[in-house]
């Protein structure tokens, strides 16, 4: 059955109501007040508990929700914002919990009911506060000890357990998460909804609001709104959007961010503006009724009210506004994987391959083990960092190790990575055979993660309770194709466990299935076992048959198993692997386990060695072991030969630029720069001839396959250094030159740190004497349109590499067209096209969008 309230949502905005904070505050109340008869003899001061007066002043409470409902609000919220265990442990009143929620809820309940009974036409409905408490999962109070918490998951689990059951008994239409600062806090509220609704049968709407704290567009604890998005969606909730800390006007970009990631109704409450020197806010109710009435008109919001500093005269204003105006209508969002760090990463239908970085496993590395062992945590996380810059998009965490105890070490590690921007940008693999050490790490992080892994190795009773809790946490899982009889080692075996994996989970579990993960078994090949030699070609033809025949399932494996037979001999081991990954990823291997920094490029390899791991991998020969082996020492040498071997400086100075780009070596690059520029009529010649002709080259051996991530990068780097090498003749030759023919402002988008593609341009196009503000990386659009007018650009230029930037950019163009501009928009970067610019870009400004190869 819908909820009411559900149905609600569809017909109209529905109008929260606005801040309990301030109206109590303007009520004047002093200690006695607070305290009443029953605290009369409490040993400590009470006045600023507002959540106290739902039992001593009961009378002003109900007033109040009276002064939101006269106004119009369709909700209204009980007085818990700190009804937990946590934040009345402050007064001493932890003991009071379940008695607030339960009396708060009666009351909001009483006042609603009463505003219903007058205009029964339009009911009115209460939500129950879930305040985010005065302490954060994933943050250390101690700078000195970043590993360090004062509060646990479990102990938030408990305390909100207690408070929903009050409010749940005292009869709440919804349960509202709110004011989330830290998304880990808010996942153990939600962890604890869902225990509470399994364990006592009930079941009522659920909305969640967070928080962004400043300019910087991110939580407190430093995700981005879809981030936030991708971490919570498993609740599932009513609602999801942002309230408190900033004003509507610069709530805005993020209220736009979440609406366009979230299929459900998005709800903001904004505070009364940002807070003026004396602490208080200054927003109108005309001027936030203006601001909350346009993102109704923009189809941005299904509920909007007021946070801190808001009246009953902000709730009147916001009313009339969105009064008639249709509701957002709810994107069709289609069922992708969607991973988060501090930033999203989702699986979509152009993200590609992703890798997930393998070094932080104390089974797969010996230094990462010798490290965790002697506790040095920092060099530890320097090989995480590592990781991330070498292009890992996720990395696997790993603790089983007898001579560790492995809970406690995958905490401390998690805690440490969360104070690490640079890698807890990623999300987190969980990797772990030991359940209870998978779990312990789901107790970490705030992101979405990948739980590594399930299986039905022990039936499907443990099966089932695993996959259960790992809905809770709102992770993926990796299943790997294990059964009571053991693990998968024939193509028929891996296709049919995984086949009934998918079965329980989608049908017994209601596991999304984007969420699930197969990994079929990349096992040894070459092992000279006969029975090992399928090994591979079985993996890609399960991987194949599970593409095909269980829907939004993804896949992935552990890619470095598969050449343990060739241990110690790293050359080889990087050919097998860019080649085994190679064909898997065409079979539809969407991610791997594999080692970032270290992958060899498929094009590049000799031809005879490619041929013989070819045959091994798909055993298409008795002897292809054998013939591995005979060239095992040669190929160490022939592959080699690309790192160490300086043959390829045979070549013209346009094939060595080409190849240093390609395989990402530095070492020559600024005398064959410098080759190219002696030769050149001019500077720019080099980096529009040969620089780009490399990367042409690199650019098309990515787009086929050949190529990964991690190498790009490393061509990337390559390719910066010679241009820096360039800038200073470049700039030599600018100078001489005569007035500028145009001013044109750059950036990468809003999501997207890639720049280097945008810097060269810049270049270039400076030395054809354009005059170039650049304004970097990760811009929002304000700042995009604000200096575009400032400084008066003659045109726009927008750069981006990753997908989401596609959408970033058809934002940005309409909100061009929105401030009213009328100057050219060029579209540029890796994943624009023609026909997404034309088609997605284009139709949201007035004046040309032109999309720019180079
Ligand atoms: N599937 C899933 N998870 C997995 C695997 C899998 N997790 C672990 C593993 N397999 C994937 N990770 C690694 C990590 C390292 C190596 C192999 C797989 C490796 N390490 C070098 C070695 O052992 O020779 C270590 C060298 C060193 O000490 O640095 O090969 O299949 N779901």
């Amino acid at each position: 059955m819908t909820a009411p309230i559900a149905q609600l949502f569809k017909e109209r905005i529905l109008v929260l109501d606005a801040a309990m904070g301030t109206m109590i505050q303007d009520a004047g109340l002093d200690e006695d007040d607070f305290r009443g008869s029953r605290f009369a003899g409490h040993p400590s001061d009470l006045k600023g508990n507002n959540d106290l007066l739902t039992l001593t002043r009961p009378d002003i409470i109900s007033e109040i929700h009276a002064g939101f409902l006269d106004a119009g609000a369709d909700i209204i919220e009980t007085n818990t914002f700190n009804s937990t265990s946590i934040s009345q442990a402050d007064y001493g009143l932890e003991d009071l919990v379940f008695d607030l929620n339960f009396e708060a809820a009666k009351i909001a309940r009483a006042a609603a009911g009463a505003a219903t009974a007058k205009t029964p036409e339009k009911p009115r409905f209460v939500a129950g506060a879930l305040g985010p408490t005065n302490r954060t999962a994933s943050m250390s109070p101690d700078v000195n000890d970043p590993a360090f918490r004062n509060v646990t998951f479990d102990e938030l689990v408990a305390a909100y357990g207690q408070s929903i059951h009050g409010l749940v008994q005292g009869g709440v239409d919804l349960l509202l998460v709110e004011t989330v600062f830290d998304t880990l806090n808010c996942k153990a509220a939600l962890y604890a909804i869902a225990k509470y609704f399994d364990d006592h049968g009930v079941r009522i709407p659920v909305m969640i609001s967070g928080t962004i704290t400043d300019a910087s567009g991110r939580t407190l604890s430093g995700q981005t709104p879809e981030a936030f998005w991708n971490s919570v969606a498993h609740a599932r909730p009513l609602a999801v959007g942002f309230n408190c800390a900033l004003g509507a006007k610069e709530l805005r970009p993020h209220i736009q961010e979440i609406a366009g990631a979230a299929a459900v109704n998005i709800s903001v409450y904004p505070n009364a503006g940002l807070p003026n020197e004396f602490g208080g806010y200054d927003d109108t109710p005309a001027y936030m009724a203006e601001h909350l009435g346009e993102f109704a008109r923009s189809g941005f919001v299904n509920m909007v009210g007021g946070c801190c500093g808001t009246t009953p005269d902000h709730i009147r204003a916001i009313a009339d506004a969105v009064d008639g105006i249709k509701p957002r209508a709810i994107p069709e969002i289609k069922p992708h994987c969607r991973l988060s760090g501090l930033e999203p990463l989702n699986f979509g239908d152009v993200t590609g391959f992703v890798n997930v970085g393998e070094r932080t496993n104390v089974s797969g590395s010996a230094r990462f083990a010798k490290l965790i062992r002697e506790n040095d945590f920092a060099a530890a996380l320097d090989i995480a960092r590592n990781q991330v810059i070498n292009g890992a998009q996720v990395i696997d965490v790993n603790m089983d190790d007898a001579m560790l105890d492995g809970e406690d070490a995958m905490r401390t590690f998690l805690n440490l990575v969360a104070a690490e921007p640079d890698i807890s940008r990623v999300p987190v693999m969980i990797d772990s055979s030991k359940f209870p050490i998978i779990v312990a790490g789901l107790k970490c992080i705030q992101g979405k993660g990948v739980v590594n892994s399930i299986s039905l190795k022990e039936g499907e009773d443990a099966f089932i309770a695993q996959a259960r809790e790992v809905m809770l946490y709102g992770a993926a899982v990796v299943v790997m194709a294990f059964d009571e009889d053991g693990q998968a080692d024939s193509g028929e075996r891996m296709i049919e466990i995984c086949a009934r994996s998918y079965r329980i989970l989608t049908e017994t579990v209601g596991f999304p299935p984007e969420d699930i993960i197969f990994d079929p078994n990349v096992f040894p090949i070459a092992t000279g076992i006969e029975d090992h030699n399928n090994f591979s070609r079985d993996y890609i033809h399960a991987v194949a048959e599970i593409k095909k025949t269980l829907p939004h399932a993804l896949t992935s494996g552990g890619v470095s198993n598969m050449s343990f037979s060739f241990r110690g001999n790293n050359p080889m081991r990087e050919a097998m692997h860019s080649v085994f990954l190679y064909h898997a990823i065409e079979a539809g291997m969407d991610m791997g386990i594999v080692n970032a920094g270290q992958l060899a490029v498929y094009a590049d390899l000799p031809e005879d060695l490619r041929n013989r791991i070819e045959d091994a991998v798909f055993n298409r020969r008795p002897d292809a072991t054998e013939r591995l082996l005979e060239i095992a020492d040669k190929a160490e040498g022939q592959v080699r030969e690309s790192a160490d071997d300086l043959g390829w400086r045979e070549g013209s100075v346009g094939e060595r630029l080409t190849h240093a780009l390609v395989k990402g070596i530095t070492d020559f690059i600024e005398e064959d720069t410098e080759e190219a520029r002696s030769q050149a009529g001019h500077p720019i010649e080099v980096i529009e001839g040969p620089l780009m002709d490399g990367m042409n080259v690199v650019g098309d051996l990515f787009g086929s396959g050949q190529m990964f991530l991690p190498q790009v990068v490393k061509s990337a780097r390559v390719m910066k250094q010679a241009v820096a090498y360039l800038l200073p003749f470049l700039d030599a030759e600018k100078d001489a030159k005569t007035k500028g023919k145009g001013k044109i402002v750059m950036a990468t988008v809003k999501g997207d740190v890639h720049d280097i593609g945008k810097n060269i341009v810049g270049v270039v196009l400076q030395c054809n004497n354009y005059e170039i503000v650049d304004l970097g990386v990760m811009v929002p659009y304000r700042d995009i349109i604000d200096t575009a007018k400032r400084e008066n650009a003659d045109i726009i230029g927008l750069s981006g590499l990753i997908t989401p930037s596609l959408d970033e950019m058809c934002t940005v163009a309409a909100e061009m067209k929105r401030e009213g501009l009328s100057v050219p928009l060029l579209i540029g970067g890796a994943t624009t096209s023609k026909v997404h610019t034309a088609v997605k870009v284009a139709p949201n400004y007035d004046a040309p969008v032109i999309h720019v190869l180079d």
